[in-house]
């Protein structure tokens, strides 16, 4: 190798470093997360909601994500702590993609009070956003909504709670200080951070209108995780 290829190689080897650190910086290379937003509803009348923690200015923008992003709940199997069937519709509807307001699209869990919806999405990824949507037709609250995620489908190791606005820890899995939010057509957004993880648990504890747990849809966006000998085969400046 003459003076001039070694220098080549060195400038190649400088560049491809630049990149795995601009890989490893949170702030480059976001995007705002793109979802499918459904139609508005304004069924009810609105109700003054008497809810502790509520939050006061929602914002409903996109939130920045990798990009790269992909839907990978559609159609994954839901499981649920509730041992019934239940009351309305089946728990494949939660990841069917069909996201709508209107009466009928929504799965109610059979048993109220706090319970648990789980996707398994079929291998682990980066998690980048989980959105939901309990309902909003009109104004609701959910209480303890927690979600979290893990590689442990029993979740009983390696669990990392992306949101928790149960305040007052009612539900024994830790106080959380995220806010209460009246559910809207926008789904609740909710930050995954890249973690690594294989299921997606979402917790509920009935709302504001009755004690049963109700979900029209629920999201997961992420990437395939990549080893190094992937990136280094695919590796292009613009991904
Ligand atoms: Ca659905
Ligand atoms: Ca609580």
């Amino acid at each position: 190798m003459n003076t001039k290829s070694l220098l080549l190689c060195l400038s190649a080897a400088m560049l491809l470093s630049l990149q795995a650190c601009g890989n490893n910086n949170n702030s480059i290379n976001k995007v705002p997360l793109e979802y499918d937003v459904p139609s508005e509803l304004t069924i009810g009348t609105p109700v003054d909601l008497d809810v502790p923690n509520l939050e006061t200015s929602p914002n409903h923008d996109p939130i920045l994500v990798a990009k790269g992003h992909q839907l990978l709940s559609l159609n994954k199997p839901v499981t649920t702590s509730d041992p019934y069937p239940p009351l309305q519709g089946s728990l494949d509807w939660i990841t069917n993609g069909e996201i709508d307001g209107n009466p009928g699209y929504s799965v109610i869990l059979d048993s109220p009070g706090l319970q648990w919806i789980q996707i398994d999405l079929e291998d682990s990824y980066l998690i980048d956003a989980v959105v939901f949507w309990h309902f909003f037709s009109e104004d609701r609250v959910f209480h303890d909504v927690i979600v979290q995620v893990s590689n442990d489908e029993e979740f009983t190791t390696d669990v990392t709670t992306l949101f928790n606005n149960d305040h007052d820890n009612s539900s024994g899995l830790g106080t959380g200080t995220d806010k209460a939010f009246i559910g809207t057509n926008q789904g609740k957004q909710v930050p995954g951070n890249g973690v690594n993880a294989r299921y997606v648990r979402l917790y509920s504890n009935g709302s504001t209108a009755s004690r049963n747990n109700e979900y029209i849809q629920v999201q997961v966006f992420g990437r395939p995780i990549h080893t190094e000998s992937d990136a280094e085969s695919d590796a292009d400046p613009d991904a």
